[in-house]
């Protein structure tokens, strides 16, 4: 026997674990009624009497905290209370003592919270740099706005112009997912050449072990960087050679996989090597974006660097002993990571479901024969899909 889901409940939506503020949803009938029953207000305006969105600051009578309680809707609350565990659970407690039920976090956005914005406040959470939160802070009140502008366009036949703005949305939609993921920049070479070296400069520490022993590298390594900004894995990976060595070769077949799964790839030379036929063959097996021709202080004077490594690759000249070089290099990767940034009122999607959303709606859309205005409704709905996906 099915039993419908209880209509009283709670639940915390702020992560589980160290935090200042932390945040009880308290959804149903009963909620208001019950939050005014624990909750002692010093100007004794009770939340009946208070609009939606309404912010009232009280004290919790059975724990004595202060706190805040945002009147969401008419049937649906927000308690802010101290970070960490300990607060909620004592509220949900009380709670429980009315009768309301304790929810998971995702079940509480899977029923009565809007798709597009939990998806995008989740997204927000995760966002490692000042530079990716600002773009994710803005989504979150501009994405479902856009979202429901849409829907309203459907339901008034508008059909071409939804094509044509979800169109739009898509081509910002790599940009969109790497704000939580970051790129990843592979430095690839020979051996010897100063990968590590270049990594650890990057880095701004000393992260990869560096030797002057060639083949020092044997797995990739990686190091979360921010790049102007732009979160980025730099990975480290063993030099590129001729080997025997069982343990080598298995580094450079690592080496060789994450050159085929990278955002960007930096080819790495010593600047005094000037085998042009060996540096096309290792710009021809990897294929870089970026040459760098590194150890330039170890010039003689008069030496000339054949710059011109074929394939008119941009090449930076680089010296980890000195630095040089170091500075132009970050910049012009900040450029090369990200040629493109939307305008402020653009909107895109920013997690892969929102995104399948999207690419759906758009391939219904396109079809000889469309999709009812039911089915396109619900893709662009705010429930979760079937599976119940809103993450
Ligand atoms: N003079 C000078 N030495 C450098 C420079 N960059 C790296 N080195 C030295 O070159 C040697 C090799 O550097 P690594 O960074 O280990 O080179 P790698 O390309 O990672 O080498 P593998 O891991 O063996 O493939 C070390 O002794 C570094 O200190 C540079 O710009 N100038
Ligand atoms: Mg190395």
């Amino acid at each position: 026997m099915n039993f419908p889901p209880p209509s009283n409940v709670c639940s915390q939506i702020t992560p589980i674990g160290r935090g200042a503020v932390a945040v009880v949803a308290v959804h149903g009938s009963q909620a208001e009624a019950t939050i005014d029953e624990c909750l002692l207000i010093p100007t004794g305006k009770p939340l009946s009497s208070r609009t939606n969105q309404e912010v009232a600051y009280g004290i919790w009578k059975s724990t004595g905290e202060d706190l805040v309680v945002s009147k969401r809707g008419d049937q649906h609350f927000e308690i802010h209370c101290h970070g960490g565990t300990t607060a909620c659970q004592a509220i949900i407690r009380s709670l429980g003592s009315f009768g309301f039920f304790e929810i998971s976090a995702i079940e509480f956005a899977n029923r009565f919270q809007d798709f597009w914005q939990v998806t995008t406040q989740l997204a927000l959470t995760q966002a490692t740099t000042p530079k990716t939160a600002t773009f994710l802070l803005r989504l979150v009140a501009q994405l479902p706005l856009q979202i429901q502008q849409l829907r309203n366009r459907l339901a008034a036949n508008d059909w071409d112009l939804v094509a044509e703005q979800i169109q739009t949305m898509l081509h910002w939609s790599d940009f969109g997912m790497h704000l939580t993921v970051p790129r990843s920049v592979v430095l690839c070479g020979k051996p010897n050449v100063g990968k590590s070296s270049l990594v650890n400069a990057m880095a701004g520490f000393q992260r990869a072990i560096v030797h002057d022993v060639a083949g020092t590298t044997r797995d990739v390594v990686s190091q979360a960087i921010a790049i102007d900004g732009w979160p980025v894995t730099l990975k480290d990976t063993a030099g590129i050679r001729n080997s025997d060595n069982p343990i080598e070769i298995m580094g450079i077949a690592q080496a060789k996989e994450q050159i085929s799964k990278s955002d960007l790839t930096i080819c790495v030379f010593d600047a005094r090597d000037n085998s042009r036929s060996k540096q096309s063959e290792i710009i021809s097996q990897t294929k870089p974006d970026l040459i760098i021709l590194n150890k330039i202080d170890l010039l003689s004077s008069g030496q000339a660097v054949v710059e011109d490594t074929g394939g008119g690759l941009p090449t930076i000249k680089t010296s980890v002993k000195t630095n040089a070089g170091i500075r132009e290099l970050i910049d012009i990767l900040g450029t090369q990571l990200a040629p493109e940034i939307p305008s402020d009122s653009q909107t895109y999607p920013v997690t892969t479901e929102q995104n399948r959303r999207l690419a759906e709606t758009l391939a219904c859309l396109h079809q000889e024969t469309p999709a009812t205005l039911g089915k396109l409704l619900s893709l662009l709905g705010k429930q979760p899909t079937a599976d119940g996906n809103n993450a």
